[in-house]
């Protein structure tokens, strides 16, 4: 059986001639962001990746065909979508391609997506991680484990507040995956710079950073790094604004929903409880990721090139 992937020709010459390339995932257009805030979001991150010189492959599954590289048609069409897309991760990705529907990529879709294309590079917003509650519950996000399995990079702002954060590295440690935070010592907490958890690991260098992913393949060990980039200062949003809201949206969620609806849902909450502030400081830490997983990517190439 042939793949049924199509890259992008942009992308695709980039690859071949070993040039920066970015995966984007697409669940933050179609179930992370509301419409138009979603599309407005998506379009920034990939201009954000080109002025650092890459190129921005965003993923999704389109009509049973895993695409890297979508087109503006077709991302407009996801983000006004929204929630009536699957949301696909490592569980359900064969079944929506087999059965030829459409679907947006988590990050654990993405990593699994961009690896098949040859991108080593990902940018995202927040990761899905061990929820609050898990030890009832037992949610915990299989994005934890694609990053045990998959030799992907993912530069993220650290996890939401809606997930509990220290449980969250325990499983990351246990699971064996390297987390390095970008010019902090503390592990960020998405709207805020720091969650007072110390990193496992911090580097201010993405030179080193790229370094420590051919090392770490060079090990012959398996899976990706988590790269956690905190929000630039100015977009912060503290955490004594945000912590009532995320609470009350965790607690409706634990009424309402259960499975892979609890994240959206609980995204969705936060975003009207907070009239839409949310949805501005996530913007700012997209870029911000895009741009810093574009260097990254960028010294990768260039470490390939020298030996
Ligand atoms: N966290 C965010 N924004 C997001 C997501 C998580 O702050 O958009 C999305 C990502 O696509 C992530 C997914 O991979 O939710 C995780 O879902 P779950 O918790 O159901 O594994
Ligand atoms: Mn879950």
């Amino acid at each position: 059986m042939t793949l049924p992937l199509d890259i992008d020709e942009e992308v695709r010459d980039a690859l071949e001639s070993d040039r920066p390339v970015v995966a984007l995932e697409s669940t933050i257009v179609s179930h992370g962001l509301p419409y138009p805030q979603n599309i407005e979001t998506a379009r920034a991150a990939a201009n954000a990746v080109r002025d650092e010189g890459a190129v921005p492959a965003t993923i999704a599954v389109l009509a049973g065909r895993l695409t890297v590289g979508m087109q503006e048609a077709e991302l407009d069409s996801l983000a006004k979508a929204g929630h009536s897309v699957l949301k696909l991760s490592r569980a359900n990705l064969a079944t929506c391609i087999a059965s030829g529907e459409t679907g947006a990529t988590t990050v654990a879709a993405t990593m699994i997506t961009a690896h098949l294309a040859g991108i080593e590079v990902f940018a995202t917003g927040g990761i899905g991680g061990v929820h609050r509650g898990a030890e009832a519950s037992f949610d915990i996000s299989t994005d934890l484990q694609e990053l045990s399995i998959t030799p992907v990079a993912v530069v993220c702002a650290g996890a939401k507040a809606i997930l509990d954060i220290p449980k969250t590295l325990e499983v990351l440690e246990t699971l064996g995956v390297p987390v390095t935070t970008f010019g902090s010592p503390d592990f960020p907490a998405f709207w805020s710079r720091a969650s007072s958890l110390p990193s496992p690991s911090v580097s201010d260098s993405t030179h080193q950073i790229a370094r420590e992913i051919l090392v770490h393949r060079s090990l012959g060990l398996q899976g990706g790094q988590l790269i956690a980039n905190p929000v630039p200062a100015e977009d912060e949003i503290p955490s004594a604004v945000m912590n009532p809201l995320v609470e009350r949206a965790v607690s409706e969620a634990r009424r309402e929903v259960s499975g892979p609806l609890v994240t959206p849902f609980v995204l969705k909450r936060i975003f009207e409880l907070s009239e839409g502030r949310s949805a501005k400081a996530n913007r700012a830490l997209m870029l911000s990721n895009a741009s810093l997983a574009a260097r990254i990517a960028s010294d990768l190439s260039a470490l390939r090139k020298t030996g």
